[in-house]
């Protein structure tokens, strides 16, 4: 996007604009459109706060005495209980210097394994697919453009309409041509709307749904034979596991009727280039690993990956939602994607970093697991949080927001004083995006540069500089920089030879090519838009099939709780709502959070339209507005995560893991429903 100067709007004189840019073509949502507003907004942090206790009111203080309880709080809590006892929590917001930054601060200056970040809670299910079956995790292994030049495309748990606005003009050109759109979502969305075919599961159950589609594809004859044998292993035990799913099991299990099924398979099979692309719908399952493996057995099976204009994508969410999980802020991650367990990539990048490898610490805890053992033997101690708000995205909230009370000491750098800020001992102001240097890489695995446009107010500084000083007042000073180029300079190095090479981006190419695709192993390099086209990226150039089965969710409804709950979001809102909640356009398309309740289920449990309900699951409780929709399953509610309060819908969600990904199942709870009882003012007595 570009930023003007427009003395007459609101956000300090800047509007933004879409750019003409190969990705959006100048397409920007309204989140996009409103974000200067966000730039002088009144609540803006320009002053680092500080307490004593944490009953006490913050009060402003200098950087340095804020910086300085920081350090403060890490050693004394390293000094009692260990290096691991200080860590940080960051975010796929942040551009690559900073999340490089981030990683490494932990590793060189604490010295601690305790690194995670909110990326966890969103790619990490389909990334651990990515890498066992493609041996690269790179969300889309092609240009977003290729979605107009599919003649198939399959949407499973993704609703860009309401997600990714500005893409939803490939979609459209890809329909204007002629192409065929199905949309696998336990919702009618405004996706499925604009589809052709749209299957409707019960949430959880997307796994035994692409089993059985493959059972169908084998049993009408529509694999690719000659693709399976040249370019991939492991089908005769994935086909015959996938006799176990046959139609009528898979319609008992997903309740989609078998000749929908019947339909998408020869859609899918019988058009020149097919794409089955993923989010978070399928992915933020306890088996969201393995659901991701099941889609992507099925387009192995059909031939689709590194065929043009086909194949298995994932839509990444966040701003730099791909770059934020490819150098090191990740628990068991080091930089350009290698992995901290593995002896040859310790030796390089402790090489590049100037450390013994020896000084490497080992693999740490993932998001949630770190968060539940705050405060606890063998938990962090002393955390800082760099770039989310997990009191209210965090799976289990009201138990994290317990949590993050009981560490000894907590540190927050934010724009705002979010819900999270607000728990904490030292808040840090920062600059945003607009207002600092860096680089981002895209859903397409294009590397972008984020140029400064706006003058950051005076007092926040970039969490570059932050990491850069606390290093330095940890007397680890000599190994950091605050400068993004000489950072990026170094991530470059870092990353040389890893899945994830930046080693030939430079800042003067960005600019030049307007991004570059990684791998880009050195200067003379083109970048690589389009993966897997002779190989994939495993030892032996071939892909990956993996036997996987459907099993029932964590937690299936019972009488005491007895629907489903899904989440996700809605169009004007933002994540945590920190950003989005201040914004007043935004606020005003949506002032509340609703769930949405089939007329069927609100009418048997006597639930008008418009009224107070109050859900809850073993967890906790939230009370939102119903909205009738009779798009939705009548067995299953939905409700954003948006909003905090009373209102936060992760007060019911479940933290149950992906064994492999370390994803909490945000997809599917069990819930109660019902009527709320009507508020009464404080100090008035609620009994008849
Ligand atoms: N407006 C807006 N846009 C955003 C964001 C935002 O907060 N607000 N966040 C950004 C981020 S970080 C992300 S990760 C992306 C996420 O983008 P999406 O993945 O598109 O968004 P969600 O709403 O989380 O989930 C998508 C759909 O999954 C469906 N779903 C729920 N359970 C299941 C299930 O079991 N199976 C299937 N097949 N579908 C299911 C929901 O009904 C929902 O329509 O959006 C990005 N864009
Ligand atoms: N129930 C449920 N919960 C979910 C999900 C779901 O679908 N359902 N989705 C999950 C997903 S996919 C995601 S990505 C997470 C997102 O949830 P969060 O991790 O909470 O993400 P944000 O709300 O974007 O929080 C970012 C915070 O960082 C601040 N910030 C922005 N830019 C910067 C910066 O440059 N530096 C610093 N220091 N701060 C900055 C913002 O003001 C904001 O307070 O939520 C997850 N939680
Ligand atoms: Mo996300």
């Amino acid at each position: 996007m570009t930023l003007t100067a427009r003395p007459e709007t609101a956000g300090g004189g800047f509007t933004v604009e879409g750019a003409n840019f190969p990705t959006n073509r100048g397409g920007l949502c309204e989140k996009g459109l409103s974000s200067a507003e966000l730039l002088a907004h009144p609540d803006r942090l320009t002053t680092p706060l500080v307490r004593d206790a944490r009953n006490e009111p913050f009060r402003e203080a200098t950087w340095d005495e804020a910086l300085d309880r920081v350090v403060t709080g890490f050693t004394v809590a390293q000094e009692r209980f260990g290096a691991d006892a200080a860590g940080l929590f960051g975010g796929g917001g942040l551009t690559n210097e900073k999340a490089y930054q981030a990683g490494k601060f932990v590793r060189v200056a604490l010295r601690s394994a305790s690194v995670d970040y909110n990326g966890r809670f969103c790619m990490s299910s389909a990334a651990a697919a990515s890498n066992k079956a493609f041996g690269i995790d790179r969300g889309m292994p092609f240009p977003l453009a290729d979605i107009a030049r599919a003649d198939t495309v399959m949407l499973v748990g993704s609703n860009p309409a309401d997600t990714m606005p500005p893409a939803m003009r490939w979609f459209a050109a890809g329909r204007e041509r002629g192409a065929q759109h199905l949309v696998v979502d336990p919702r009618y969305t405004a996706t499925a709307a604009a589809s052709d075919v749209h299957l409707q599961p019960v949430p959880g159950t997307d796994l035994a749904l692409a089993n059985g589609l493959l059972h169908l594809a084998i049993k009408h004859r529509l694999v690719d034979t000659t693709y399976v044998a040249d370019r991939t292993t492991g089908w005769d035990a994935v086909r015959r596991a996938a006799r176990q799913y046959w139609p009528d099991r898979v319609e008992r299990i997903t309740g989609v009727p078998v000749r929908v099924m019947e339909r998408a398979v020869r859609m899918l099979a019988e058009s020149r280039a097919t794409m089955i692309l993923s989010a978070r719908g399928a992915e933020q399952h306890a088996k969201g690993s393995d659901t991701a493996l099941a889609w992507i057995n099925l387009a192995l099976a059909l031939g689709l990956p590194g065929r043009p204009y086909s194949g298995w994508a994932t839509v990444t969410g966040q701003g730099n939602g791909q770059g934020g999980r490819e150098h090191g802020q990740k628990a068991d991650q080091l930089p350009g994607y290698r992995m901290l367990a593995d002896p040859e990539a310790r030796a390089h990048v402790a090489g590049v970093w100037g450390i013994d490898p020896d000084e490497l610490p080992k693999p740490g805890a993932s998001a949630y697991e770190m968060l539940d053992r705050l405060g606890t033997d063998g938990g962090v101690r002393a955390l800082l949080i760099m770039a989310s708000n997990v009191a209210v995205s965090a799976p289990r909230a009201d138990h994290v927001r317990e949590r993050l009370a009981e560490t000894d000491f907590l540190a927050v750098s934010d724009l705002f004083l979010s819900e999270t800020a607000e728990l904490a001992d030292v808040v840090l102001p920062c600059a945003q995006w607009a207002e600092e240097e860096g680089t981002m890489t895209n859903l397409e695995g294009r590397v972008l540069r984020r140029r400064r446009a706006a003058r950051a107010p005076d007092g926040v500084r970039s969490d570059l500089s932050v990491l850069a000083d606390l290093a330095a007042r940890l007397g680890r000073g000599q190994f950091f920089s605050d400068d993004p180029e000489t950072v990026f300079d170094e991530l470059r190095r870092a990353s040389s030879g890893g899945k994830a090479d930046y080693a030939g981006i430079s800042y003067a190419r960005i600019e030049a090519e307007r991004g570059v695709f990684w791998p880009c192993p050195d200067e003379a390099h083109a970048g690589t838009p389009r993966l897997f086209r002779e190989r994939f990226a495993t030892p032996d150039g071939r892909a990956r099939f993996h036997v996987v089965h459907h099993r029932a969710a964590a937690e299936e409804p019972d009488a005491e709780y007895p629907y489903r709950l899904t989440t996700g979001r809605s169009r004007a809102h933002y994540q945590s709502g920190t950003q989005t909640r201040r914004t007043k356009a935004l606020l005003d398309a949506e002032p509340e959070p609703v769930v949405d309740i089939h007329p069927d289920l609100a009418a048997r449990l006597g639930i008008a339209d418009g009224a107070d309900v109050v859900l809850r699951s073993r967890r906790g409780t939230a009370r939102l507005r119903a909205r009738f929709a009779s798009t939705i399953r009548p067995d299953t509610v939905f409700a954003p995560f948006h909003w905090s309060g009373d209102q936060t819908v992760n007060a019911l969600t479940n933290p149950a893991l992906d064994p492999a990904s370390r994803m909490p199942e945000f997809k599917i709870c069990a819930v109660s429903v019902e009527a709320a009882p009507a508020h009464h003012p404080a100090g008035e007595d609620a009994s008849p």
